[in-house]
This record gives structure tokens, C-alpha cells and sequence, in this order.
């Protein structure tokens, strides 16, 4: 009786005892990016870390790094390093974790998402869901979408307006396999690498081509690195997600959780308008303004492109999934 006496006394004095007790939080969370700021990816890495400090009264300390150093640069790496809790946090390309979630090779379909609005409403609809869902059930946790941006093609030889004259070009290609599919049926020879590999494999010559945003083209200085002619062909545009390690994940109350959530939407929404500077006329301007040649398609030359990608998305279709890429088809088709 006594000590029952006491226990509740202790209690009266201390409060409930919490339902489920936390495990302790991490003095610093790693979040993994490919490039930088002031790339807009990179900035809106930053601004989801600063947000989650404010947001958590700093109960949620993250450190972003860069150039995928956590992983030894091998963007490949990154989804499964997210999976196993290894990093923590990720602002990471569809591109770059296609090969572990098939549906996110959709965004890499050549040619099918026309324009940003398009690709707002397809990453909002119930595919966007769905593709979230494919992710979640791989043991990371989808929280917000961001924008790489519209993937344009440069090279060190010629304008080039046509698919023939990409033939016998060595492209520098991301490591997800529909991309070395796009070049190879465009005629070029499609090379795989990092990014980090990539600079120097341009600077040397070892590879002519390569298709990168253009903000990107003009933070990296790619004119210097021989690529004098940029072609906007407009064929995919590269999403991001703003993503967590399930593990890492569970470790948070149901509070931090709502406020790491909150933090990467109001970080992702900012860091898409950043992203869209990246395609408009005034970028093509600074472009120009380097000495790099622009040359727009008309629409006559960007279906030469589509038609001669056809084949890369028909076989992709089943690979990502049939219904999945139907059901994006209508949502486009509307949008248009
Ligand atoms: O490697 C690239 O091309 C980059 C930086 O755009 C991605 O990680 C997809």
C-alpha cells in the first residue's frame, strides 16, 4: 500500500509516463544531394534542413552533403544507402533511384511529359501517389516533390537539329539504363558515368555530349568545358524527391514528423520556382551570352526526336508498369 502510495505521489509529480518512449535522436541527420547550391536543388536541401531546425526548435540538426560524398560520389548508390539508414535524408533524383523503384523511370520516358505544368499535374494526380507509394514500400519515405529540371542537350561539335547528327556522338548518360536506350536509338554512343566523372570526361574530350538543365550548364561553366552548342529539345524533366530513411523516420515523434513534413513541402514548393528560372528566356539569354549557340526545334524537328524514340518507350512501358503509364498518358492528354 505504501509503495503504491508513493508510485502515485511520483506520478502526481512527474506527469503520465509517455505512451511509447522515443529513441534518441542523433546530435546530426546526413541529407545526401547530387549537386550543390546555388543549383536549385542543392539550395533547396538547405533551406529543408534550415526549416527542420526552426520547425523542431532544433531538436532535428541536419548536415547537407553534397556530391553525394556520403555514398563516395556514386549517385547509383544513394536509394539503398537511404534504405538502410545510412543517410539519412535524401533531395534525390528520379534518375538516380530508377533502378531500385521502377516507376520512377516514367520521368525518364523520352519525350512524354510536354512541359513543368504537365509534369505539376502528373506528379499531383493519383500516378504521382502511386509512384510515391512504389517508393515508400521500399523503405523510404516520399515527402515532397522538387524539380531538377528541364534536361537540355549540349556538346562540343556542331548545333545539333536533327537525330542524325547525334550519330557517332559519345553522350555522357546518368547511370539509369533508359537513358544509354534514348541515345543509343538516337544514333549516339551513350556512355555511363557520374557527374563527378563527367566534368573532367568533357573538359578532356573524352566524351563530346551530355544533357543537363541549363542553370546547371551556366553554374558549372559547361561552355569552358567545350560545350559550345546547347540544343532545347525539351524530352524529359527531372523530379525530385524530398525523401527520409524509414528507419531514421520512425525514431520521431508524430510532432517532428508533421514538422520535418511541413518543412520539405514549403522548401520543395520554393525550390521549384527557383528550378523553373532555369528554363526560361532569360537563362537562354545568360546562355547565349556565354558565346554557346542555342538552337531551338520547331515542332517539326522535336517529333524527328519522338518518333525516333518511339521504340525506348514502347519497351519501356511494361518495365515501369502498363497501367501506371496509361494512366499518366490521360493525365498529359488532359493537361494539354
Ligand atoms: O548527374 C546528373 O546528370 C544530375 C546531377 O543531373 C543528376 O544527378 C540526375
Amino acid at each position: 500500500m505504501k509503495v503504491l502510495v508513493a508510485a502515485l505521489a511520483a506520478l502526481a509529480v512527474l506527469g503520465p509516463m509517455p505512451v511509447a518512449a522515443q529513441t534518441a535522436y542523433k546530435a546530426e541527420y546526413k541529407l545526401s544531394t547530387v549537386v550543390p547550391a546555388p543549383i536549385p536543388w542543392g539550395v533547396g536541401a538547405e533551406r529543408w534542413a534550415e526549416l527542420v531546425r526552426e520547425k523542431t526548435a532544433g531538436r532535428i540538426n541536419i548536415k547537407v552533403y553534397p556530391g553525394v560524398s556520403l555514398v563516395g560520389g556514386d549517385q547509383s548508390r544513394e536509394f539503398t544507402a537511404l534504405r538502410q539508414g545510412i543517410v539519412d535524408l535524401a533531395v534525390g533524383s528520379t534518375i538516380n533511384w530508377s533502378a531500385q523503384v521502377p516507376q520512377l523511370n516514367l520521368f525518364s520516358m523520352p519525350f512524354l511529359v510536354p512541359d513543368q505544368e504537365a509534369l505539376g499535374r502528373l506528379l499531383a494526380s493519383d500516378v504521382g501517389e502511386e509512384v510515391k507509394r512504389a517508393v515508400s514500400e521500399r523503405g523510404v519515405v516520399p515527402l515532397a516533390w522538387g524539380e531538377n529540371g528541364s534536361r537540355e542537350l549540349t556538346n562540343s561539335r556542331m548545333p545539333i537539329r536533327k537525330p542524325d547528327d547525334l550519330k557517332g556522338m559519345k553522350v555522357r548518360v546518368v547511370g539509369s539504363p533508359i537513358y544509354g536506350d534514348t541515345f543509343t536509338a538516337l544514333g549516339a554512343n551513350p556512355t555511363q558515368m557520374s557527374w563527378a566523372d563527367a566534368q573532367p570526361a568533357l573538359a578532356t574530350g573524352a566524351v563530346d555530349a551530355q544533357e543537363t538543365p541549363l542553370l546547371g550548364y551556366k553554374i558549372f561553366k559547361m561552355h569552358q568545358i567545350n560545350q559550345k552548342h546547347v540544343t532545347l529539345w525539351g524530352y524529359v524533366i527531372d523530379p525530385l524527391l524530398f525523401a527520409v530513411s524509414e528507419p531514421v523516420w520512425k525514431t520521431w515523434s508524430p510532432e517532428d514528423q508533421a514538422a520535418v513534413r511541413a518543412a520539405a513541402e514549403q522548401a520543395a514548393a520554393e525550390e521549384i520556382v527557383l528550378s523553373r528560372r532555369s528554363g526560361d528566356e532569360s537563362m537562354v539569354k545568360e546562355v547565349e551570352a556565354l558565346g554557346t549557340t542555342v538552337t531551338r526545334l520547331s515542332d517539326a524537328e522535336k517529333a524527328a526526336f519522338r518518333d525516333a524514340t518511339a521504340g525506348v518507350r514502347q519497351r519501356w512501358r511494361d518495365r515501369i508498369g502498363a497501367d501506371l503509364v496509361t494512366r499518366a498518358e490521360a493525365v498529359l492528354a488532359a493537361a494539354r
